[in-house]
């Protein structure tokens, strides 16, 4: 076999020629990171674009999480979802928080708010769900159900990079929100990310915490960290937002093509679009049924990588499987059966702008037997 190997995703590049420009600025400005002209820039940009009020850079999607839960002073049990990427329950671990798993939606995969009140504790402060694949939660109903028991709400947005509900910014739901700009995110800056927030004073609050605390030469206002995003990252970034939009429809015209091959496969199931909702198709995880398909999912994962098409099993295994996390009452495999189900059928195809026609017919012949 000599076929190219298909990436699950692959990083949405800004020319290189036009980022040279941009270099040359920077150079000849010879100021290179600390809230530089091109910060600034990209914030106001991607507030903009998102349609949110206030956007704080940091230098990747880990830090703005571990921020959050600082900056709102959130301390004791958070209620969170064992369907994510590790660094969700990692930012609660590193502030001393104890997570509290709750099993998911199928429907979604995101937390199911039915699950949530039973899990509520005197210890309990804050919900932290996660928009997993950047499918919406349901915001309204964890709202209200933070609302009656005084919690907060800090969405992990990492993949819900432009995504919409009757088109309002779900970034906009919760306290706040935080995104990823990794290189395997719809839209990267190489490693980014970037805080959401509604309040002009918690944006500097968090512009103070993410430089140490520094609020001027003398005084420090908190104990701070040091995840500013730097000028040549933020120039990349700027350059990314003016694709990201065709990058989206060219992932939008991938999922159509999986979603006419494999609607008819027995024991292969996908997610549609939600009505209302602006998708980013940030993923597209499909779910094996192995009575009905014939062949597991891990079979058919590495009968996939035999044929170089190289799909992910996002997210397996569960953050609850995880050593550091396994001990907890929550992470038993009882309490979260839907969040086992999902994580042992799941397969996140390739899935990002530059796919090929021949790209996605060998994804596809993979699937169909
Ligand atoms: N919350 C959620 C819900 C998240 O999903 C993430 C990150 C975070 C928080 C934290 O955000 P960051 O701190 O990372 O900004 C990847 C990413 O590293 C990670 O950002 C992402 N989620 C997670 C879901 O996936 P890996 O270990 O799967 O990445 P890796 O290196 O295996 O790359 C996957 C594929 O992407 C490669 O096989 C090929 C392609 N690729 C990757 C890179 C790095 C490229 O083509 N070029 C590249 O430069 O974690």
């Amino acid at each position: 076999m000599n076929k190219d190997i298909i990436t699950v995703t692959s990083p949405l590049l800004p020319d290189l020629n036009d980022f040279h420009a941009e270099l040359q600025k920077i150079w000849d400005s010879k100021w290179i990171t600390n809230n530089g002209a091109y910060h600034k820039k990209l914030e106001g940009a991607l507030a903009e674009y998102l349609g949110v009020p206030y956007v704080s850079l940091f230098t990747n999607g880990t830090l703005p999480l571990i921020t959050a839960l600082q900056a709102l002073r959130i301390t004791g049990e958070v209620i969170t979802t064992p369907y994510s990427f590790v660094a969700t329950t990692h930012a609660l671990w590193w502030n001393g928080i104890k997570p509290v798993f709750v099993d998911i939606d199928p429907a979604t995969g995101n937390i199911d708010p039915d699950k949530v009140e039973a899990a509520i504790t005197p210890k309990t402060t804050a919900i932290m769900p996660v928009h997993v694949y950047g499918k919406p939660c349901d915001t309204q109903r964890i709202q209200e159900i933070a609302d009656r028991y005084g919690l907060k709400v800090i969405y992990d947005a990492a993949h819900a990079f432009g995504v919409k509900v009757n088109g309002e910014s779900i970034l906009n739901a919760g306290d706040m929100s935080t995104l990823s700009f990794h290189a395997t995110k719809v839209y990267n800056t190489i490693e980014g990310g970037a805080m959401i927030m509604h309040d002009e004073k918690i944006k500097q609050r968090i512009d103070y915490l993410k430089n140490f605390g520094f609020a001027n030469e003398t005084t420090i206002m908190g104990p701070g960290i040091n995840s500013k995003m730097d000028e040549v990252r933020a120039a990349y970034g700027l350059l990314t937002l003016k694709q990201v939009d065709s990058a989206i429809e060219a992932r939008h015209q991938v999922a159509v093509a999986y979603r006419n091959a494999l609607r008819e496969v027995e024991g292969i199931t996908f997610f549609d679009d939600m009505p209302g909702v602006t998708h980013n198709y940030s993923y597209f995880p499909i779910f094996v049924d192995t009575k009905k398909y014939g062949m597991s999912r891990d079979e058919l994962y590495f009968h996939m990588k035999s044929q170089n098409v190289y799909g992910r099993r996002y997210f397996y295994p569960l953050i609850s499987e995880f050593s550091t996390y396994r001990g907890l009452e929550s992470a038993k495999p009882e309490n979260l059966p839907k969040a086992h189900q999902m994580a042992n059928s799941v397969i996140c195809l390739p899935m990002h702008h530059a796919l090929t026609e021949n790209d996605i017919q060998r994804t596809i012949e993979c699937i169909i037997k």
